[in-house]
């Protein structure tokens, strides 16, 4: 258990909650608090005090080791997509090591996990490699997804921090920064198109939008608040509902949950896939935090 090491009374929480099944651990700070499995280095709660949870989880999340589970942050890598299994890879049904932990000078827990290649990720991805997912908890979620090619090939990878957001629900929501953007519509044969105003979710909604680096914001009218979404060196974004039909096909879906998120996330996936040579290093930063939509 990584508590011994890496635990820090009140800041650095652990839990086990299954023999089988890695631990979670839960960073505390003066604003807020954030829960992370290990499983997947999947962040699954970010909840500034006083405020309902920034990001969605559903309640049907299956919590096992070949699963990915549904909601919060899953880490899409080395490839975007399900068209090769397993889907949007395999590093976020991996067990992550803690490397590091630790407050800084205002007190923010941060923790740092690690996947490094092995015999199992070799045979769907024949690459040494070391990635790594940096946390830090204060009144933001600051996120760091970094890749370093250990190998002597170069290899190329897509990724997306598949953020699922929660929302008090779809008709008093619409996403603003992307106004302009050109998108790929992956609900109608990968068309390109060019989005006009703000998005509203009124039906599935699939888009790949490239040449993205501005921040997004989630208005959301029923819970009076902002969720803003900052990034660094990503330049596509995906947003994702999959309204009611393709909600209810998946088991690990809260019935009716597609009312209550919006998937917005930060990615590098087509023209944007990134290519390392030996030796090279890419990362990847998200920044999440909250104001109450009275302020603006
Ligand atoms: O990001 C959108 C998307 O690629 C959708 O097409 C859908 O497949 C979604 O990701 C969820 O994928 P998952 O493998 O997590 O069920």
């Amino acid at each position: 258990m990584p508590s011994e090491k890496f635990g820090i009374a009140d800041k650095i929480i652990f839990e086990k909650r299954a023999e089988d099944y890695p631990p979670f651990v839960t960073l505390v700070s003066k604003q807020s608090h954030c829960k992370i499995a290990l499983h997947g280095a999947h962040i699954l709660s970010f909840i500034p005090h006083g405020s309902p949870d920034l990001l969605w989880l559903s309640s049907k999340a299956l919590y096992q080791n070949d699963k990915a589970i549904r909601g919060g942050i899953p880490i899409c890598w080395p490839w975007f997509g399900s068209s090769d299994k397993p889907s949007h890879g395999f590093a976020r049904i991996h067990s992550w090591e803690v490397i590091r932990s630790g407050v800084d000078e205002e007190e923010n827990p941060h923790i740092t996990l690690q996947l490094v290649s092995n015999d199992a990720s070799k045979k769907l991805f024949d690459y040494k490699f070391c990635a790594e997912l940096s946390v830090t908890v204060s009144d933001t979620l600051d996120v760091q997804f970094s890749v370093i090619n250990r190998d002597e090939k170069t290899f190329t990878i897509t990724e997306a921090l598949h953020t699922y957001f929660r929302i008090s629900h779809v008709d008093s929501v619409k996403v603003t920064g992307l106004e302009g953007c050109s998108f790929i519509d992956q609900l109608d044969h990968d068309k390109e198109k060019l989005q006009q105003g703000a998005i509203k979710i009124k039906a599935e909604v699939d888009r790949i939008y490239q040449n993205s680096v501005d921040t997004c914001t989630i208005c959301d009218e029923g819970l009076r608040r902002n969720i803003i979404v900052s990034k660094t060196d990503s330049k596509s974004t995906v947003v994702w509902n999959p309204w009611i039909q393709k909600s209810a096909a998946m088991a690990d879906f809260d019935e009716g949950g597609y009312q209550h998120m919006v998937c917005v996330e930060s990615a590098n996936i087509g023209d944007h896939q990134i290519t390392l040579k030996p030796g090279e290093r890419h990362m990847m930063k998200l920044n999440i935090s909250e104001s109450s939509s009275l302020e603006t």
